[in-house]
């Protein structure tokens, strides 16, 4: 069983892994970190009405989008996320123009034609169910998938992920409790992101447990292990060790991120800018410090991102709202109830 503490990463790891692939993950996180500002400041200039999202979580969310077996159905990885996914979804190939849609409302939002609010995904093409405003159910709705894969002939595994305040819920435990059952363990790779707060609760006041990753002790065939998500060499070398033990093994991980969150909870808290470690800059300056970029290679992939994310926000700008009529439409699967009203509304 691999070790419930993480090593630190090694001297030649950056090295190891690579200046294209950096670069590569380099302009994923900036293409995230730049939509999340965007949407921070749609929501503030009266182009959407609520922010809620992951800048500060790039350097492991991007990762994870990177290492999944992306695709449809069981054979294929499912995810179970939260608000705070874009670089997982974008890291996937979601396009940035839609998590705009959705902030809009517009009618062209995919995930929920302008009727969900922001960095709630839905992508079946992708295995991504719908994302939960009431945190915490992924987990329970994980458990599902779960039991699909481990009784398929498949190396597709679960992702469920989430923050470390709903671990306090008891949907976190039900997933720990199903997913190590001895008569069916689950493939289910289990994330907990620990910014250190909910809402604007710290979590040092909160959590009796030393590590979220603790509560793998009870479980003897599930690996639990803490790591720094801030550092992308940290995160890429967890989360192929964890996404490995959970495909061949077929049993569950438990995996804690410790990450920033440089924007504070939502825009309900003033989305403002926080002073905790940006796992860009972090980036940029450790492959600077080992001569596998320069700053000018930084500098093109940013102008290039914010200029595709203009072009984008232009073209939402003139896209229409939902249609009155359609309030009705995807609320039930088989029709409305006779009682409902079908015109109109009101
Ligand atoms: C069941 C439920 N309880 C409360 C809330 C209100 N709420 C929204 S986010 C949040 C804090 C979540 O904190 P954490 O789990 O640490 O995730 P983070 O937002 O920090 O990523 C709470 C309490 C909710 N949405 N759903």
């Amino acid at each position: 069983m691999p070790p419930k503490t993480a090593a630190p990463a090694a001297p030649d790891a950056y090295k190891k892994l690579g200046a294209a692939k950096l670069l590569k993950i380099h302009e994923l996180m900036v293409r995230a970190r730049l939509l999340e500002e965007r949407l921070i400041k749609m929501s503030k200039g009266g182009d959407g009405f609520f922010w809620i999202g992951g800048p500060g979580e790039e350097a492991f969310n991007v990762p994870l989008g990177m290492q999944i077996k992306k695709g449809h159905g069981v054979n294929f990885d499912f995810l179970h996320l939260h608000y705070r996914s874009a670089a997982i979804t974008l890291a996937m190939g979601a396009k940035p123009i839609d998590a705009l849609r959705q902030m809009r409302s517009v009618a062209t939002d995919p995930y929920s034609k302008g009727r969900n609010f922001v960095n709630h995904y839905a992508i079946p093409e992708y295995n991504v169910v719908p994302v939960s405003p009431t945190i915490e159910t992924q987990y329970s709705t994980s458990i599902g998938t779960g039991i699909a894969q481990a009784r398929a002939k498949t190396d597709a595994v679960t992702i469920v992920n989430g923050g470390d305040a709903g671990t306090a819920e008891g949907d976190f435990h039900s997933c720990l409790v199903w997913a190590n059952r001895p008569v069916l363990p689950l493939p289910i790779l289990i994330i907990v992101v620990n910014n250190g707060w909910g809402i604007s609760t710290a979590g040092r006041t909160q959590h009796g447990e030393k590590n979220i990753s603790d509560w793998a002790k009870p479980f003897p065939d599930m690996p639990g292990k803490t790591i720094n998500g801030n550092d992308i060499i940290e995160s890429w070398a967890a989360l192929e060790e964890a996404f490995s033990y959970v495909r061949k093994n077929r049993k569950p991980y438990l995996l804690e991120a410790r990450t920033s969150r440089l924007y504070g909870h939502s825009s309900s808290s003033g989305a403002n800018r926080i002073p905790e470690p940006d796992c860009i800059e972090l980036l940029e300056k450790g492959m600077t410090e080992r001569g596998l970029a320069k700053a000018a290679d930084f500098k093109k992939t940013w102008d290039a991102e914010a200029a595709a994310l203009d072009a984008a926000h232009k073209q939402v700008k003139v896209e229409p709202f939902p249609e009155t009529a359609s309030v009705w439409e995807d609320v039930f699967a088989d029709g409305l109830p006779s009682s409902y009203p079908t015109k109109g509304g009101s």
